[in-house]
């Protein structure tokens, strides 16, 4: 191995909690490298559901150590709370190791998020609210709070006063909102310290000592290809960076120790928040999927949109990933269905285009030219094999595993952990 990347496809919501819980048993580490409390993972363990958001999903697996990284944006409360809730489920946490480099979420990046979005109106993003983007646009305006900074009360102060100093003008000036004061943000701030203060820890020298000792770190990457800031439908994306590149950066982990590259992608696809999306449904097929792959948000409990596989933006992630691996989720989903459309191309105004448009409003405009392959009617959530999968299953896969450019080593049956078949 011993550096292995997960990153969503596709618009999130891959499974990707799955994939890194499955790997977890030979993992030594699992390093969360973007984004922040927005993610959400689910991960069903024997009759136990999990949902977690900020914490990597490694922290269910025994003898992993757990890390947030420095490209991690941290809410403190919801730290807390989160850690509370898997302690009370009787989780032994006490391994979870934080950058000491990790930026903070404040209550005023939250604030921010949702009169940002209500100003925004017509034209808002659709973000999760939990203040992801102001606390990211914080550290790139060379504002932002660091964990490092909780440690020393005068710096602290004079960084919140930094912080707020703009912001103060904006939400009275702008929003018409009441001014936020510095002592309320570093006392609330500080109220953390005693108990963060175990978890704090160079974790950039610690994970390349682990990978210097031969150890396995998996790096899990929050949102996905098509929300990065970089490379997803700006301005419709998450302001992070949520390709395989991240997971370098997000880290300190340099790219060369990164050897497999693992995306994730659904047998569909779906979408949170708005911005375009050329295989979007809005009929009765939209609705199966919806209801068949339970497709609600685990943060916010949005109804995801839901939409037909798009192979041109699989050749896009896998592009842009440089991924060594697909692994195709949610498979079990289009069980019953007669016949499954899978986007080969766009056209873009009367001309067939046959990736992923660089103008954005092609994208906008681009409408999916539909491949159509044969369904299937049998229960396959107990398949352990390829070979155990009906045989128009198994075609639809490898048609996919053909247009997306990547082989697929992996294949999701069931929500369950085991619910898996292995290919590679
Ligand atoms: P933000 O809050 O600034 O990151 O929102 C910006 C856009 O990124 C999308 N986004 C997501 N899309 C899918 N899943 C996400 N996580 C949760 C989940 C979402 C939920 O796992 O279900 O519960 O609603 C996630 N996080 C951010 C978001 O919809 C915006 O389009
Ligand atoms: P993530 O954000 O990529 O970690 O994905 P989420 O956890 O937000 O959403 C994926 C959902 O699909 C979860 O509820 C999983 O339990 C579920 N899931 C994962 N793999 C499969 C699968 O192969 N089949 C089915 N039916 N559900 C799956
Ligand atoms: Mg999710």
């Amino acid at each position: 191995m011993p550096g292995i990347v997960i990153v969503g496809a596709q618009w999130g919501d891959e499974g990707k909690g799955k994939a890194t819980d499955l790997l977890g048993s030979r993992i030594d580490y699992v390093v969360k490298f973007n984004g922040g409390n927005n993610a959400g993972h689910t991960v069903v363990i024997g009759n136990e559901k999990y949902a977690l958001h900020l914490l990597p999903s490694g922290i269910l697996t025994e003898g992993v150590v757990p890390v947030i990284g420095n490209g991690v944006v941290v809410d403190l409360e919801v730290l807390f709370d989160e850690l509370d809730a898997l302690n009370a489920r009787g989780l032994d946490t006490s391994k979870l190791k934080i950058s000491a480099n990790a930026h903070i979420i404040a209550s005023y990046h939250r604030t921010l998020d949702k009169v940002t979005e209500r100003f925004l109106g017509k034209r808002q993003i659709g973000t999760t609210g939990r203040g992801i983007g102001p606390a990211y646009a914080d550290k790139i305006n060379r504002v932002g709070i660091r964990v490092q900074d909780l440690f020393d009360a005068s710096i602290l102060r004079q960084k919140v006063e930094g912080a707020l100093f703009q912001k103060n003008q904006l939400l009275v000036k702008v929003y018409n909102r009441r001014a936020i004061g510095v002592d309320e943000v570093v006392d609330e701030l500080l109220s953390y310290t005693e108990r963060l203060a175990p978890m704090v820890a160079d974790t950039e020298l610690e994970l390349n000592q682990a990978i210097a000792a031969g150890k396995n770190v998996l790096f899990e990457g929050g949102q996905a290809t098509m929300l990065d800031v970089d490379h997803g439908t700006y301005p419709f994306v998450t302001s992070s960076s949520a390709t395989a590149g991240g997971a370098a950066t997000g880290s300190g982990v340099g790219p060369t120790q990164l050897n497999r590259i693992i995306g994730i992608a659904k047998a569909y696809i779906t979408r949170v928040g708005a911005g375009p999306f050329p295989t979007e449904l809005f009929d009765e097929w939209g609705d199966f999927l919806v209801e068949h792959g339970h497709e609600f948000g685990t943060t916010t409990g949005r109804r995801r949109r839901p939409g037909w596989y798009d192979a041109p933006i699989a050749r896009y992630a896998s592009r842009i990933n440089g991924l060594t691996d697909l692994v195709l989720t949610k498979l079990d989903v289009l069980t019953g269905l007669e016949t499954i459309p899978v986007c080969v191309a766009y056209d873009v105004d009367g001309v067939r285009v046959d990736e992923v448009p660089v103008s954005q409003s092609d994208f906008h405009h681009a409408k999916p030219i539909y491949a159509e392959f044969p369904g299937w009617a049998e229960d396959i959530s107990a398949a352990r094999s390829f070979d155990e999968l009906p045989q128009n299953a198994q075609d639809y896969v490898l048609a996919i595993e053909r247009l997306s450019g990547c082989r697929i080593s992996a294949i999701g049956v069931g929500p369950a952990r085991d619910a898996i078949i292995v290919r590679h």
